[in-house]
């Protein structure tokens, strides 16, 4: 039997994710596609079998939809979640898990209250091959105790209405989920410091910026995070440990050399750089929902919230030019060792 699913959300995201459901995952069936604008909705459903709708609540609940993929914007995330946790619907929701650390909390009372886990974020470089590794890395202590993370995370330009704040909660949100999967660690301080903003980036965005984060465990991570660098989409994570160091990220081949010079290709953009990642994390999503389980490889609820509540201490850094702790409810139980 088929894993229907209905997608939420038929903007970029959105769109790409329903081409993967439609046609690269196994066993799953796109079975609906909602968005506030009915035309795009129908624009995403147009040749596969979904039905579209303007209203998500419609498909929250329904007895043709299995499950969810939600890649509408975060500020709408939090209702649709508490919707879906109701009405017992497992669900893979892109980052971030809300906009702000109280309704992420709100998201993992509810699903502590309900007593069975359902919703995965979609932090997708947890599945991108190079990223795996490094995290392997780290945990068989290879590389020795870790000290540092120096990452890069470019993107060549921001659509319209993108906003300092977005690069805090939007973007380097992937590196506060990052440090603290790879590091093990909770955040417990952020810092962040911007050089003079490139000509390039549109008026009013602070871009460049440079972002510090301070781990529990004593660990600091450099985040340079740059939207409107112009040449392609870049992400890059060198760890340091006490015995060597592991970049990944890095340029890669196939390197091209002609006319004297030596050449290789960026990527466009995030859904060709981590499209395998992508695959990979949604194929065993599936799987997990037929079984009625999540993927433990995946970000759950709990550290949804932490990387709220870090964002939410970025913006304040970011805002204020102060370090800025990182204040977290208590881990429930449930959550403890996911
Ligand atoms: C976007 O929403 C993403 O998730 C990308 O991975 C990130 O690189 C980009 O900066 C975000 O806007």
């Amino acid at each position: 039997k088929e894993l229907r699913v209905g997608l939420i959300g038929a903007g970029r995201m959105g769109a790409d994710h329903a081409l993967r459901l439609d046609q690269r995952i196994s066993g799953v069936r796109l079975a609906a596609v909602a968005d506030p604008d009915l035309d795009r909705a129908k624009q995403v459903a147009d040749g596969t079998a979904a039905r579209a709708v303007a209203d998500p609540f419609e498909i929250i609940g329904d007895s043709g939809v299995d499950a969810l993929v939600i890649a509408s914007p975060g500020e709408v995330h939090e209702p649709l979640l508490l919707a879906a946790i109701d009405n017992d619907v497992p669900v893979l929701c892109e980052k971030p898990l809300t906009p702000d650390a109280k309704s992420s909390l709100r998201v993992v009372e509810a699903e502590e209250a309900r007593g069975k886990r359902l919703v995965q974020v979609g932090f997708m470089r947890r599945f991108d091959v190079e990223y795996a590794e490094l995290k392997r890395l780290l945990d068989t202590g290879d590389l020795g105790a870790p000290l540092m993370l120096h990452c890069v995370h470019r993107n060549a330009a921001t659509p319209p209405g993108f906003t300092s704040e977005m690069m805090i909660y939007d973007s380097v949100v992937h590196e506060f989920d990052t440090a603290r999967w790879l590091l093990d660690s909770e955040i417990s301080a952020v810092t962040v410091r911007a050089p003079r903003s490139s000509s390039a980036a549109p008026a009013g965005l602070l871009d460049p910026q440079i972002v510090t984060i301070e781990t529990a465990r004593g660990a600091v991570v450099d985040v340079e995070i740059f939207v409107n660098c112009g040449f392609g989409y870049q992400v890059r994570c060198e760890a340091v440990g006490e015995q060597g160091t592991a970049l990944v990220g890095g340029d890669s081949g196939p390197v091209i050399h002609r006319s004297g010079q030596w050449s290789g290709v960026v990527t466009a953009d995030f859904r060709e750089r981590f499209g395998a990642a992508f695959d990979h994390e949604f194929q065993r999503w599936a799987d997990a929902a037929h079984q009625g389980e999540v993927d433990s490889a995946a970000a759950d609820v709990w550290d949804g919230y932490a990387a709220a509540a870090a964002c939410e201490a970025g913006v304040h850094a970011q805002v204020s030019g102060e370090r800025t702790e990182v204040e977290l409810a208590e881990r429930p139980d449930f959550y403890a060792g996911g």
